[in-house]
């Protein structure tokens, strides 16, 4: 029976019925958009990464879906702080209040809210963290470290000084669970270098990895990009990057205390792709490029193919083959 199978998780203390949310970005700039992945099979949802007021984002066209994946450079187009987090308190006080069993399972009363956060400069984030630590809030917070987008600014996630640095004041005052997003790397230096700068930090957990920054898709016919901003530069997502995202999940599990929790983003179309990110050590999981192309009935799909492979191997719980991928050797 594959009913008898769990695909819960937790991070931080914090339980999610189903370990798949949204990943930033998709399907979660509204409250209408937020309210739809809670309704799915989702075990929880994640906000638009948030800067401190509301931004349009950048010139459209700015997303387009690909043969293999997507481009975007939305460059954070987001309602502001206090609109996410109105909402994710809200969530949080309807999770604590008495509901029949009928009427929580119908508003999803036990699924948590990600909140990401994703300022422009090192004082933004600092002012959205100090108002999330004086709010009633006491979710997962998620840093984006690694938006590839905005024009002029570079991702803090390559730059392992400027995370140190950023996470010393973070730490300084925050006390709530806090997650950072973080982008892909590439090379053993990197693998070793951010997780030597993030181990420093009672950080609760990883996400890894953003989009592929700055990757650029063209029209041949026309001979034009695919997208407006940047020249055409964006961020890359979907099928083409799971190998990456892959390696960025294990080399990080390999790394960190295990402690430190890890969400696996990045090139999830089948649960046969949410079950190699738990392999390699992912706690959780994060859909985008195909929560975009399929919707937030993806959710369903994604966990009954999960449990079928689960049932096939007769592992009952995600504890059950979670980070065991086996190597061959030296
Ligand atoms: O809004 C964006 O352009 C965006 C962000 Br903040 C991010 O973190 N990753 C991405 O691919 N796009």
């Amino acid at each position: 029976m594959t009913d008898t199978i769990s695909l819960a998780t937790e991070i931080a203390g914090i339980a999610f019925p189903n370990l798949m949310t949204n990943a930033a970005g998709v399907s979660c700039e509204t409250t209408q958009e937020l309210n739809a992945v809670l309704a799915s099979e989702a075990g929880g949802v994640t906000t638009k990464s948030a800067t401190p007021v509301a931004r349009p984002g950048n010139p459209t066209p700015r997303q387009e879906l690909l043969p293999l994946g997507s481009i975007n450079s939305m460059g954070l187009p987001n309602r502001g702080l206090g609109y996410y987090l109105a909402y994710a308190t809200q969530r949080q006080a309807l999770a604590g209040q008495d509901l029949p069993a009928e009427v929580a399972a119908e508003t999803a009363q036990h699924k948590p809210v990600i909140l990401s956060v994703s300022g422009l400069s090192i004082e933004d984030n600092l002012a959205m963290l100090k108002d999330i630590q004086q709010s009633p809030f006491t979710g997962l917070t998620e840093l984006n470290l690694s938006c590839p987008n905005v024009v002029g600014k570079a991702q803090l996630g390559y730059d392992f000084e400027a995370v140190v640095a950023t996470l010393t004041e973070v730490f300084s005052h925050f006390t709530k669970p806090l997650g950072l997003k973080l982008p892909p790397y590439f090379d053993f230096f990197q693998f070793d270098g951010i997780a030597e700068a993030v181990g420093r930090f009672p950080i609760a957990y990883v996400n890894m990895i953003n989009s592929i920054g700055n990757g650029l898709a063209i029209d041949a016919e026309t001979e034009t990009v695919l997208i407006k901003p940047k020249g055409g530069f964006g961020g890359i997502g979907g099928e083409l990057v799971k190998p990456t995202a892959l390696a960025n999940v294990r080399a990080m599990r390999l790394r960190l205390h295990p402690d430190i929790k890890i969400i696996g983003t990045g090139g999830i179309r089948t649960g046969q792709d949410v079950f190699e990110h738990v392999l390699c050590g992912a706690d959780a999981v994060q859909v985008g490029t195909e929560l975009w192309r399929e919707g937030p009935g993806v959710f369903k799909r994604l966990s009954e193919e999960l449990r079928a492979i689960m049932k096939e191997k007769g592992y009952g719980s995600l504890d059950d083959f979670r980070g065991k991928l086996k190597t061959m050797g030296a």
